[in-house]
């Protein structure tokens, strides 16, 4: 480089862990972050630490596919969904960090009778909740994302689509490094290899602090974020989660020139590709079979995911992949988050967002600070509390999940 990579002033300080902090974020993905920079900037708290076992932004954060949209189904999914896609819009500005937010639209595609009644259903829904979702004939779809293959006699024939014009993709690293960067700037302390081991109460109940690999910290109000690690960190606090921790699979081609200009999901053939700004094109996969906390799959789940993208699009059936991972997804059994207080004093949580969090990322940080902030949930995120599922007050987004679980 021209400079020899010298005196570049690092993006966030490396602080040695404080012994007390007013609040403490157990998770450093971009809702821990971004519940740490929001808590600091819109509840005048400064004295905050995001505690990361690994490197910010290493966990799903950095793993996902990055598509943002939000046509769910329910009322309480829209007004939650939406309001963090209100948020992307403005994100990059209010954190002067480019997250490359890109409203190129998400295609959903119908294969079946039941996919078209479905998503019908949706658009519907979407439009009654102020939340843009058009049908679109195969013929339309394609003429919005021309490698699309409509032929009828494919095994799985493109029946119609479910068009999402506001939708779109954002840099995922982006978004981490953003809100580290500007919630560093208001004072909080980013610390990470820092491992919450253990979380300490006093005798009425209320936590007093964690156990980390780098000592203990003091704290009543904790705020739990960690993901496919949250059953984990809650059972330290003597709570069981209704959560199932999964292997996500996604990979990338070699890149190319621009030739994809949408976002395509097919539900029913488990496959979802957008093509990123440096050229690969971003694939993903259906859940792993069975529950693990390995952020790796097996072979069978990307090949059965190849197959079905090579028959959507055959023009990309001679390109070599680059790369595949996994990362590790917390699923509840609604396919809803869980947003909000716990039984255990001073504990809230933000977990349960399986294999669609990263578009809800602005929305859910900002609900979560006001949570912790103000010690009750804001109305927007309100019904997705933990009493749900021992009262049946299910919010079912297992459709509008839309990756095969
Ligand atoms: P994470 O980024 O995982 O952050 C949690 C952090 O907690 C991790 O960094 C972890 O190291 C840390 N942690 C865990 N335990 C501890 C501990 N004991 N002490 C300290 N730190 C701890 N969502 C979408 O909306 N669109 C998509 O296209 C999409 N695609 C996906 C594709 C794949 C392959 C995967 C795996 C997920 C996908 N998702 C998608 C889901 C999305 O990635 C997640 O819901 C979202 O990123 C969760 O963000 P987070 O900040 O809560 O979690
Ligand atoms: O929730 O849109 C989503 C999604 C796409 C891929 C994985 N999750």
């Amino acid at each position: 480089s021209i400079n020899g990579h010298k005196g570049w002033k690092p993006q966030w300080r490396e602080p040695e862990p404080k012994r007390s902090y007013d609040a403490i974020i157990v998770g450093g993905g971009g809702h821990g972050l971004g519940a740490a920079y929001y808590l600091a900037r819109k509840h005048g708290m400064r004295n905050i630490a995001v505690l990361e076992k690994g490197w910010i932004g290493g966990g799903n954060t950095g793993r996902n596919t990055t598509i943002i949209r939000s046509n769910y189904l329910f009322d309480e999914s829209a007004a939650l969904y939406d309001h963090a896609l209100k948020l992307w819009e403005g994100l990059s500005q209010e954190l002067n960090y480019n997250v490359m937010f890109s409203q190129r639209g998400v295609l959903m595609v119908a294969h079946n009778v039941h996919d078209e009644q479905s998503f019908k259903r949706h658009v519907s829904a979407n439009r009654l909740n102020g939340v843009d979702n058009e049908w679109l004939t195969p013929e339309q779809a394609k003429e919005f994302c021309p490698p699309l293959n409509i032929a009828p006699g494919m095994r799985h024939a493109v029946t119609g689509a479910a068009l999402q014009r506001r939708a779109g993709t954002a840099r995922h690293d982006a978004v981490a490094w953003g809100y580290a960067r500007a919630a560093d700037a208001l004072g909080v302390d980013i610390i990470q290899n820092c491992e919450v081991t253990g979380i300490e109460r006093d005798a009425s109940g209320h936590v007093t602090g964690v156990q980390t690999t780098r000592g203990p910290i003091a704290s009543r109000r904790i705020g739990v974020s960690a993901a496919g690690s949250t059953s984990l960190v809650m059972a330290m606090a003597g709570l069981r989660m209704p959560l199932e921790s999964y292997p996500l699979q996604a990979l990338v081609s070699e890149p190319v020139k621009p030739i994809f200009p949408c976002v395509v999901m097919s539900n029913t053939i488990h496959a979802y590709i957008s093509q990123s700004d440096k050229g690969e094109l971003v694939i993903g996969a259906g859940t792993d079979a069975y529950i693990s906390y390995s952020q790796r799959g097996a072979l069978h789940i990307p090949m059965h995911t190849l197959e079905a993208i090579c028959e959507l699009f055959p023009i990309f059936r001679r390109m070599r992949m680059m790369r595949n991972w996994g990362g590790i997804v917390d699923v509840t059994p609604d396919r809803s988050p869980i947003l909000g207080k716990t039984p255990v004093p001073g504990l809230y949580v933000n977990c349960g967002w399986g294999t669609g969090g990263f578009k809800a990322t602005p929305g859910s940080a900002d609900l979560f600070a006001y949570t912790i902030a103000r010690d009750e949930p804001h109305p927007i995120n309100a019904p997705f509390n933990l009493e749900r599922f021992g009262a049946g007050r299910l919010i079912d987004e297992a459709a509008a999940a839309a990756v095969a679980h």
